[in-house]
């Protein structure tokens, strides 16, 4: 071989020897193997790279340059967030979303205005038909007697009461102590408020011994289950344990209906089966709130007239099953002679009638208490003043609305207030 040619390929493998071992000490030097992972950046750092960032324009961004024994892809770090949001503190929790509003905790509005609300319609009615009568009238005079007659008379609250209230309202003009209109109304209010309180002991509950034992009775539809549930609402808010027996198996869907409440308001249910003994499924039920320690058992019953006499005989004999499941076994069972309560439930919405059936169901059933629900959807309240004066028997609850808050205890002074407070009625056109 010529001579030239071992000295140009000397050459040349010593230019390759040379890039090779470059190479590779540039691969080896320390921070730049290029599986290595990058230092960790420090806060400077990062500010700066930020900072950077920040100033980088779009424009200057290149195509990454990929040959190997390139540095590994620089981890440019987000963008800082503004001042004022850095400053906002990490959560270290979840934020408590709102309260769990259960249905039994919802004070929106105060409960003197609930009521009120709920009587809005009789505000509506012959209270703001009286309050009419006041508004302009400078002085009192017999024209004035003869038209607060005439509203009380055709009001729903019937005329025995109307005679009553009319009697104080003539009692207190003939005085001549009352010269002013507002006075007049003040005695009228206090006339209803005279009829309204019946001054019945208050209902026991913690009986000795538990369960308490109520049964609901009344005609078709006035409200019984639903009072029911509301009532078991009351009970369980009270820290009682409550069973509801569903004692209507004549109406299809009556024991689901009473299985919502049940399931809404966190009770037991005692059901029975399809068409079964009425008796039977109280008798049953009550024995089970003994065995299982209810404080309370609300026993629901189907809708009736008190003109079909099988049907009123039946509830006789639904009575003697609830009182013989409460006194077996026990050694004063012959001082047990009836559930501890039977209330009969009527419907406002149809004034006068309401106090007609409580009257008939009282010739033929011995029941303690009276519910008078719908109250919100009627005109016809008056009907609880009639209610009150002629029945010897105290109304314990009303019905202001369908849902589980709108039942109240019946408050003689809280309903007057609410029927006939000193505006005049003046929000009660509904
Ligand atoms: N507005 C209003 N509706 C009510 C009130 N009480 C009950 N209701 C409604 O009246 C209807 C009949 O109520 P229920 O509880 O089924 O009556 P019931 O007496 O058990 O009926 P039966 O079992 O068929 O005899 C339902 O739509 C209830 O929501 C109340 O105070 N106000
Ligand atoms: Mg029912």
């Amino acid at each position: 071989m010529d001579p030239i040619v071992y000295v140009v390929l000397a050459v040349v493998a010593a230019a390759v020897g040379y890039w090779v071992v470059r190479g590779r000490a540039r691969a080896l030097a320390p921070g730049r193997r290029p599986d290595a992972l990058p230092p960790r950046a420090s806060a400077d750092d990062l500010d700066d790279a930020g900072d950077a960032a920040a100033d980088t324009d779009p424009g200057d961004i290149s195509e990454p340059d990929t040959s190997p024994g390139d540095l590994p892809p620089v981890m440019v770090p987000a963008p800082r967030p503004p001042a004022d949001a850095a400053s906002v503190p990490l959560p270290q929790q979840r934020p408590a979303g709102p309260k769990r509003q259960t249905a039994l905790t919802r004070p929106a509005t105060s409960d003197a205005a609930r009521y009120r609300q709920g009587l809005s319609k009789t505000r509506g009615g012959f209270v703001s038909r009286l309050a009419d009568l006041f508004r302009g009238k400078p002085k009192v005079d017999d024209g004035l007697r003869d038209d607060v007659e005439e509203v009380l008379f055709t009001a729903d609250i019937g005329t025995t009461t109307a005679a009553k209230l009319m009697d104080r309202v003539t009692e207190a003009l003939d005085r001549k102590e009352v010269a002013d209109p507002d006075a007049v109304w003040s005695a009228l209010r206090e006339a209803c408020l005279e009829v309204l309180d019946r001054q019945a002991s208050p209902p026991v509950y913690d009986v000795d011994p538990l369960p308490y034992v109520l049964l609901a009775i009344g005609v078709n539809g006035v409200g019984k289950t639903t009072t029911l549930g509301k009532l078991a609402a009351m009970h369980v808010a009270a820290g009682r344990k409550v069973l509801l027996v569903a004692g209507d198996t004549f109406r299809a869907a009556a024991t689901e209906q009473l299985e919502v409440w049940a399931r809404r308001v966190g009770c037991d249910i005692h059901k029975g089966k399809d068409k079964a003994d009425p008796s039977s499924v109280i008798f049953d039920g009550i024995s089970r709130g003994r065995r299982e320690g209810h404080d309370v058992v609300l026993c629901d019953t189907a809708g009736r007239l008190h003109t079909r006499t099988e049907l009123m005989d039946e509830l006789g004999k639904v009575g003697r099953a609830a009182a013989k499941a409460l006194s077996k076994g026990r050694p004063d069972s012959d001082a047990v002679t009836s559930a501890h309560d039977i209330y009969l439930v009527l419907d406002a919405t149809i004034g006068q009638n309401a106090l007609a059936q409580a009257k008939m169901f009282k010739e033929t059933m011995d029941f303690t208490g009276l519910v008078v629900t719908k109250l919100d959807g009627t005109a016809k309240g008056g009907v609880v003043l009639g209610i009150c004066d002629e029945m010897e028997i105290p109304i314990r609850f009303i019905g202001i609305g369908e849902g589980v808050e709108d039942l109240r205890e019946f408050d003689p002074a809280a309903f007057a207030d609410a029927l006939l407070a000193r505006d005049f009625g003046t929000d009660a056109v509904a």
